[in-house]
């Protein structure tokens, strides 16, 4: 699918043969500007691409990021009538980047102004994965903190105030276990209400 060349076209440039390649989406041009984008993010094997395939589905265009090895997924979905690109990301301990993994994700966040960031991180180390959290909000990101592996937490009879975790981050948090599917269509809901209040964020791609 061709690029219509306006500015604020997020397909210009080195984007654009990403969304070729999906060209048998059948989303036409118009409905692609209007996409919002949705990013995974969070440390190693905390359960990113297992939530990227409950909200996605198992269609998925995969590529490496230029000049990497590193290999980006990205899929669709559509929640409450909005329709979302949804991007799944190498894991990252920090917004401070060491390896070429964290270097990808960071980029990615500064390149694709995303309306929605998940940040997820496993029920069962709670209090270390919020330092990531933490950062986000610092940075001003549009963050919805998603409490994974919540089916492993309840097995250790870990007990996790969600409501007060939402109260004290001033964000949206919803607890999930994504190998099951428990708390994917409260995420869904989130993330569209998010969407609604918040807007669709400027920024050229
Ligand atoms: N018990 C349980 N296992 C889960 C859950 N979510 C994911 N997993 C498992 O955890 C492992 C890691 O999941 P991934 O989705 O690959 O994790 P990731 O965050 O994408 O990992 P990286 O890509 O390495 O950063 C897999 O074996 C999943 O099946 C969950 O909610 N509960
Ligand atoms: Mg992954």
């Amino acid at each position: 699918m061709e690029c219509c060349r306006e500015p604020s076209c997020r397909k210009r440039g080195r984007w654009r043969w990403r969304w070729r390649r999906q060209s048998g989406s059948g989303v036409n041009a118009e409905e692609e500007h209007g996409i919002k984008k949705i990013i995974l993010i969070g440390t190693p094997n905390v359960g990113k691409s297992m939530l990227f395939h409950r909200l996605t589905g198992i269609y998925a265009t995969i590529s490496n990021y230029p000049g990497t090895t590193v290999e980006v997924f990205r899929g669709r979905g559509s929640f409450e009538n909005q329709l979302f690109e949804v991007i799944d990301t190498p894991g990252m301990y920090s917004l401070l980047p060491l390896t070429e993994e964290e270097r990808v994700t960071r980029a990615l966040l500064l390149a694709e102004h995303p309306e929605v960031l998940i940040h997820v991180i496993d029920a069962r180390n709670l209090e270390k994965m919020l330092s990531l959290t933490l950062q986000l909000l610092e940075a001003e990101l549009p963050v919805i903190l998603v409490v994974n592996m919540m089916d492993e937490a309840e097995t250790l009879g870990i007990d996790i105030d969600l409501a007060q975790l939402e109260k004290d981050l001033g964000i949206p948090v919803v607890a999930t276990a994504a190998s099951k599917g428990w708390g994917i269509e409260l995420l869904r809901k989130r993330i569209a209400e998010y969407v609604r209040k918040h807007g669709v964020r400027k920024g050229v791609g």
